[in-house]
């Protein structure tokens, strides 16, 4: 069904999608966890997502690849048991809504809210929205408001998949500092130069730099971060084989860069805080 001429609707397995389609890119978004699982510029015409081939098309567990939403939790960050709450949130569950779209001459842009904000791990009241901007680039934007009377904290992520041909010929650019790593109970560590990858890598970088530089097989990705504290950089190596929606050998096809706020965004009532992610 034909939405605007720059926007149809689809789907995946049993998951209702939009396809943007306009004189500059094609992306496709998931309307389940509001879960962009698509994204290809026509000039290069090269697919910048990975989904995973295995990826749960049901709308009963998260979608693996694209990039998935988190908030308002990081990892199993929720401060009870891990296990006890979703990882990662509670919005990449839901079915969002279309509540609006927006056309000019070259870029298309949706706005998908979902339809809870708040429930077990986080009772505040919370307006939530996703900016999605298709054309040359594609440009995601988180938008937390806070509609409560109290204040409260959070962190998110917009949890990027990267599509690389071979992980172990991948160098990721532009990050300096130290991170937290998650294998080594979170000791901080420098980050290394050049960084390239040879194992499992489960990292929150702590210097939040704007821009990041994916170089793979003489392609470059360019990602550039707005409104986040951290940059989360995730491959599972080896123990993909565990992950159900994985295959053994999916993770040399990806590699997670991903726009975050890790260290808690206290925001006042009706303040707003927008977490944005652009991939060129
Ligand atoms: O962002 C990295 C991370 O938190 C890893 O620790 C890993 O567990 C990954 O996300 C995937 O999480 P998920 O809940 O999607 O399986």
């Amino acid at each position: 069904m034909t939405v605007s001429t720059f926007l149809q609707k689809s789907s995946r397995g049993s998951i209702e999608t939009l396809v943007v389609d306009n004189a500059l890119g094609r992306a496709e978004i998931a309307l389940f966890g509001g879960h962009v699982i698509a994204f290809t510029p026509h000039h290069d015409n090269r697919q910048r997502l990975w989904l995973s081939p295995v990826a749960d098309l049901t709308g009963k567990k998260p979608i693996r690849g694209g990039i998935p939403v988190c908030w308002p939790w990081f990892s199993d960050d929720h401060g009870r048991a891990k296990g006890e709450l979703p990882s990662h949130g509670f919005l990449r569950n839901q079915v969002w809504q279309l509540v609006e779209t927006q056309q000019n001459e070259d870029k298309t842009t949706v706005i998908l809210s979902p339809p809870v904000t708040s429930g077990e791990g986080f009772g505040f009241k919370t307006d939530v929205a996703l900016h999605i901007t298709v054309g040359r680039e594609l440009c995601v934007s988180l938008v937390t408001k806070n509609t409560d009377i109290k204040q409260f904290t959070f962190n998110a992520a917009l949890h990027t998949y990267f599509q690389v041909d071979n992980v172990s010929k991948t160098e990721l650019l532009g990050l300096s500092g130290n991170y937290k790593d998650k294998l080594s109970n979170w000791q901080e560590t420098p980050t290394p130069s050049p960084y390239v990858f040879s194992g499992e890598t489960d990292r929150i970088h702590l210097n939040p730099v704007a821009d990041n530089i994916i170089s793979t097989s003489g392609t470059s990705t360019l990602v550039k971060h707005q409104g986040h504290d951290s940059i989360v950089v995730w491959n599972p190596w080896r123990s993909a084989a565990s992950i159900a929606d994985m295959d053994a050998f999916g993770y040399k096809h990806m590699l997670c860069v991903e726009t975050a706020i890790t260290q808690g965004v206290v925001l006042n009532p009706g303040d707003s805080r927008a977490l944005t992610q652009i991939i060129a």
